[in-house]
């Protein structure tokens, strides 16, 4: 299992409860004030306008409900042909840099040098939802996956390492942040549903989750 790491005093954990730990799957409940999510809003504006949202194909055929850009070196994809990690935005840019206020909390929940080579930006509006899956499509499952959470709650579901057998849910609000790494690295997981219009952080409602991932 992955220790939570120990916060030095003055940084972003420091009299922060210790995570609930769900089936090795750390969940930092109010891990970001609310002066912490509305300017991790602003830092997101240049991002989306930079890579704005596109609703991913999925290779069975149909659109995810969910829609997303990226932020960093990979972007992460899915069309017909597959999931995967892309060098540039479909409309042909290179992916805009992760901000430095993303990256601290990355810094701070994980201890890592190492910084992630993506952030997925997730975006639900109104009954979208995101179905149970593992994050695989990176080089090394030894580096974890960090998942913060913005704007309306939205129900995670958290199932096993293989598909089916029995999960458990927790609700995730605005400034909640989910530490997958060591055995829990490849557990199952997904969005059921979000309640739309709990949070007034975005102001047209709405989820935001961005997924941090180290990719090669
Ligand atoms: O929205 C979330 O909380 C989870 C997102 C997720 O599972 C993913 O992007 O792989």
């Amino acid at each position: 299992m992955m220790k939570p790491v120990s916060p030095p005093p003055g940084s972003l954990l420091a009299d922060r409860p210790k995570p609930l730990l769900l089936r090795g799957i750390q969940v930092w409940k109010e891990c970001l004030d609310p002066l912490r999510q509305q300017a991790l809003i602003d830092a997101l504006r240049p991002v989306l306008k930079a890579a704005p949202l596109f609703s991913p194909e999925v290779p069975g055929g149909g659109q995810m409900s969910v829609r997303m850009t990226s932020a960093g070196q990979f972007g992460w994809y899915s069309d017909a042909k597959g999931y995967r990690y892309a060098e540039r935005h479909p409309a042909g840019r290179e992916w805009p840099a992760i901000p430095a206020e993303v990256l601290d909390i990355w810094r701070a929940l994980t201890g890592l040098e190492r910084q992630p080579e993506c952030c997925l930006l997730n975006y639900y509006g109104e009954g979208a939802r995101m179905g149970l899956h593992q994050d695989k499509d990176e080089a090394d499952f030894s580096f974890p996956v960090v998942s913060i959470s913005l704007g309306d709650d939205g129900l995670f579901r958290i199932g096993n390492q293989t598909r089916g057998g029995k999960t458990e849910s927790v609700w995730l609000s605005s400034g909640d942040v989910v530490v997958m790494g060591g055995a829990a690295r490849l557990t199952y997981h997904g969005v059921d549903r979000i309640r739309f219009k709990s949070s007034r952080l975005l102001p047209k409602g709405g989820r935001i989750n961005l997924t941090l991932r180290v990719v090669t």
